[in-house]
């Protein structure tokens, strides 16, 4: 977070700290808010999905986020917390930022579901909020801090989600002499199948499933973040969300399209080559922090109990 604004840092600890006057964790539901009604999404045989868990559950402590880090598995420092990311989304500075620290220099977070997989179920099957926020007054702008997915079964065996990015050349005057850089888009579109894109709403005090009718599978659209799904009700999360099903048509991307995963593997982009360019991926211009994306959480739409 070393681009950050003094005066941008301070309103995020005045909301931080206004967030934390309220407990995170399924208090003070509103009965009166949107719900998905039944018939829930269908859930692969012996999964159950997070509308059906918290709709019967509303009390249940948490198990849909991520809660169990894997990498690291100690406080880092320096906004290096793994816990943070393993705690729900409670938005600006609640996360792990995956920088460079002292002891960690590779941008990697890895996270699990204790004792339960994450399924393939109907549409989207889990989103990753980083705590990048809509500019206000600017449709359609906000910070970009991409990160690249995969997951595994094993902790051992990973599947890449694919990404693309369409930003070489970004200024638009080609790559010229002595341009050794990409100055990395700002454009959204540009970062295709990343997480750290589209900004989160969602949040376990003010913008919750259960208190205030948001889904954490509903994206929403880039250009009205306070959509509403016409459908049902729901609001929208942002937040970058993936479906199994866009993994590779391999053996491994197969078998957890059939059986699910255990861990995800989130990686920051400039960390990573980019087998288009065979450089690493760029950094982008006047984000919050060109150092790394910082991880909030990440939420399962279907999980399975591990017997
Ligand atoms: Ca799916
Ligand atoms: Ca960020
Ligand atoms: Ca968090």
């Amino acid at each position: 977070m070393k681009q950050i604004q003094w005066f941008v840092l301070s309103s995020l600890l005045f909301l931080s700290a206004c967030a934390t006057e309220q407990s995170p964790q399924n208090t003070n539901q509103d009965q009166n808010v949107p719900r998905w009604q039944q018939p829930y999404p269908a859930a692969p045989d012996g999964c159950e999905s997070f509308y059906q868990h918290y709709n019967e559950n509303p009390q249940s402590p948490n198990t849909y986020y991520a809660d169990t880090p894997i990498l690291p598995t100690s406080d880092l420092g320096n906004y290096g917390n793994p816990l943070l990311a393993t705690n729900g989304a409670n938005g600006s500075l609640d996360v792990y930022s995956l920088r460079d620290h002292d002891s960690d220099t590779t941008g990697v977070l890895v996270l699990q579901w204790s004792g339960h997989t994450v399924c393939n179920g109907e549409g989207v099957d889990f989103t990753i909020f980083e705590n990048g926020f809509f500019i206000s007054g600017k449709a359609g702008e906000s910070f970009i801090e991409p990160a690249a997915v995969a997951v595994s079964l094993d902790g051992s065996t990973w599947v890449n989600f694919p990404v693309d990015y369409k930003g070489v050349d970004s200024d638009n005057d080609g790559i010229s002499e002595g341009e050794t850089a990409d100055p990395g888009s700002k454009s959204y579109k540009d970062w295709i199948g990343f997480a750290g894109i589209f900004p989160t709403l969602y949040n376990e005090s003010s913008h919750s499933y259960l208190s205030h009718g948001a889904d954490p599978f509903f994206q929403g659209d880039r250009l009205n973040p306070g959509a509403v799904n016409p459908e049902t009700k729901l609001l929208a999360s942002g937040g970058d969300s993936f479906d199994l099903d866009a993994l590779p048509d391999t053996t491994e991307g197969n078998a957890i399209k059939t059986n699910g995963f255990r861990y995800i593997k989130i990686t920051r982009a400039n960390k990573m080559t980019n087998l288009d360019t065979n450089a690493a991926y760029p950094s982008v211009p006047d984000s919050m922090d060109q150092s790394g994306a910082d991880i909030d959480a990440v939420y399962a739409r279907y999980l399975k109990a591990i017997p």
